[in-house]
């Protein structure tokens, strides 16, 4: 049975691709962090008691600034393919604390690298790579384009971009970058802006807010969907050798784009509650980011299954339904 190791489990990534590895007969090993509140939603459907007999997901506390631990796991699991996902993911976030975002998006790659060198376990490395290390670059963005990160989440995600390439020529190391674009879901985390609209959509709607404040609404992303791009990335690590690819739909829209469309599938008008507030704006800004995804379809055969109006849907859908049931959850609790 192979054996995967996840950093970044609890994420929206790491949720999909623990559920893809699981069924495709893996034993998986996630890393989480130790919380005050729960923080394992999107992965409790697939735990199981470990007492039980055969399970195939195991859970281990850990923290990507603290290498010993990390050393002490790859040595002790052995794994057959390390899916690097953990990061202080959030762009805006990260020019509040540019610092902590240094420290965990980038030094956490060298940790973890250093981890597997060390240990001498033969494994295969996945780097969680960003389309944001693209920034000014004008678009379309492949393999071929320079990088020009444009904010300190950005400049950590090259950092370990190049690590992965170095532990590769310098150590002969399996490590391969996939450079995925946005890609959203119901399991997006709450402040990214699809989700942000999503979410705030369903309340709106049903009479529980007001406003919903934005930033700018211009930039434009290449919006995928997250099952797709967690499948690309265990492809990756099946290739022959290890490669760095684009994952892309092909396609870009503006911010403005997704909220109408958002909008109109619950017939509410967005000029009537969206505020804009410069908060939201960023330093610096991504203008505009769209994909050429071409290597990945010749050589992984990789595509995306699901067009940005099936993901508006998806996603307002299943804001609609989770409020409801939280409604409805909140109502049962109080007749009790
Ligand atoms: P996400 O939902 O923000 O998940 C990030 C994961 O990293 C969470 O499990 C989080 O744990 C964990 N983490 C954060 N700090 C950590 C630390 N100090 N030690 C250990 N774990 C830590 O991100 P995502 O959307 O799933 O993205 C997965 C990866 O792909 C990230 O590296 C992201 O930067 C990259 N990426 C994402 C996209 C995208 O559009 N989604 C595009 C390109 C690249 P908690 O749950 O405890 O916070
Ligand atoms: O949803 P976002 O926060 O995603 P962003 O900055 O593109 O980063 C995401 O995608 C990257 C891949 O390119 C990942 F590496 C990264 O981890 C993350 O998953 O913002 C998208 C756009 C930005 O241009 C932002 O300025 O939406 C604009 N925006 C407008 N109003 C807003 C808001 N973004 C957020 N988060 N909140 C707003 O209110």
């Amino acid at each position: 049975m192979p054996r995967a190791l996840v950093t970044g489990i609890t994420g929206q990534d790491g949720s999909y691709l623990a559920e893809q590895l699981l069924d495709r007969g893996y034993e998986v090993h996630g890393l989480i962090r130790r919380s005050a509140s729960f923080n394992t939603d999107r992965i409790d459907h697939l735990y199981r008691d470990p007492h039980e007999e055969g399970v195939r997901l195991f859970l281990h506390h850990a923290d990507l600034s603290e290498a010993g631990r990390l050393v002490k796991l790859i040595y002790e699991l052995q794994p057959d393919e390390v899916y690097h996902l953990g990061a202080q993911s959030h762009v805006r976030v990260s020019f509040d604390i540019p610092e902590y975002t240094a420290d965990i998006t980038g030094m956490g790659t060298i940790r973890l690298l250093e981890a597997i060198r060390e240990s001498g376990v033969q494994t295969r490395y996945y780097q969680a790579s960003s389309s944001e290390m693209f920034g000014t670059a004008p678009p379309p963005q492949s393999e071929a384009t320079p990088f020009h990160p444009r904010s300190p989440y950005g400049c950590a995600k090259v950092m370990s971009f190049w690590l992965a390439v170095n532990y590769r020529e310098s150590y002969g190391m399996f490590c391969a970058n996939g450079v995925l674009f946005n890609h959203e879901s119901p399991r997006r985390g709450e402040t990214f802006v699809t989700r942000k609209i999503t979410r705030a959509l369903a309340r709106v709607k049903a009479g529980l807010q007001e406003h919903l404040y934005l930033g700018n609404l211009d930039a434009c992303r290449d919006w995928g969907y997250a099952p797709d791009y967690t499948d690309a990335m265990w492809r990756i690590l099946q290739a022959d050798e290890p490669e760095d690819f684009v994952i892309a739909t092909g396609e870009t829209h503006s911010v403005r784009e997704f909220l109408q469309l958002a909008s109109e599938h619950l017939e509410l008008d967005p000029d009537e509650f969206v505020r804009i507030d410069e908060r939201y704006y960023r330093p610096a800004e991504v203008d505009v980011l769209l994909g050429d995804a071409a290597k990945a379809r010749a050589k992984l055969g990789w595509e995306p299954t699901v067009t940005f109006e099936e993901l508006v849907r998806v996603m307002v859908d299943a804001d609609v339904k989770l409020l409801d049931d939280q409604l409805s959850g909140r109502a049962v609790r109080l007749s009790e």
